[in-house]
């Protein structure tokens, strides 16, 4: 089953919105692996966004994920990166789908509330970066009713 790297970012936890946010993963039918409540050191920010450094956003990225705490999670499920990112929308929140995060509850695409790994490698890399290695699974009942 695949895993993926996700975070409620600082404007997402600043507004209250880290319930909304979970539920949306979680009612999906992706299954939480890891979760824990992260303040960004800038080491971190800048190893997790270096592929964007010398963009000219770069700055700001790290100011904006550095800015306040943020929610770091461990999803798993099939195509979970996909889905993942599928339920987010769009990475700016104005080209966003209705019904997605990032059209439901933003407007700015320096504000887009949440971040999740676009590929396989990326995940990998993520999810060791936040998480380490090793992050056990877990038995859920309802899998059954969830993945074919
Ligand atoms: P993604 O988060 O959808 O994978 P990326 O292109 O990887 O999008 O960009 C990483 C993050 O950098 C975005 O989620 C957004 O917060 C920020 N970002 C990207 N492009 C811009 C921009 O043009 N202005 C401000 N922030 C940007
Ligand atoms: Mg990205």
């Amino acid at each position: 089953m695949e895993r993926t790297f996700v975070m409620i970012k600082p404007d997402g936890v600043q507004r209250g919105l880290i319930g909304e946010i979970i539920t949306r993963f979680e009612r999906r039918g992706l299954k939480i692996i890891d979760m824990k409540f992260v303040h960004v050191s800038r080491e971190l920010a800048e190893k997790h966004y270096a592929v964007h450094k010398g963009r000219p956003f770069y700055d700001g990225l790290i100011e904006y994920i550095t800015s306040g705490p943020v929610l770091a999670m461990v999803l798993e499920g099939t195509n979970a990166i996909t889905v993942a990112r599928n339920t987010m929308g769009a990475t700016n929140p104005a080209d966003a789908a209705p019904g997605t995060i990032r059209a439901d509850f933003g407007i700015e695409i320096g504000r887009n509330l949440v971040h999740g790994s676009d590929g396989a490698e990326t995940a990998a890399f993520e999810i060791g970066l936040w998480f380490g290695d090793e992050i056990p699974g877990w038995e859920r009942d309802v899998d059954r009713w969830i993945f074919e």
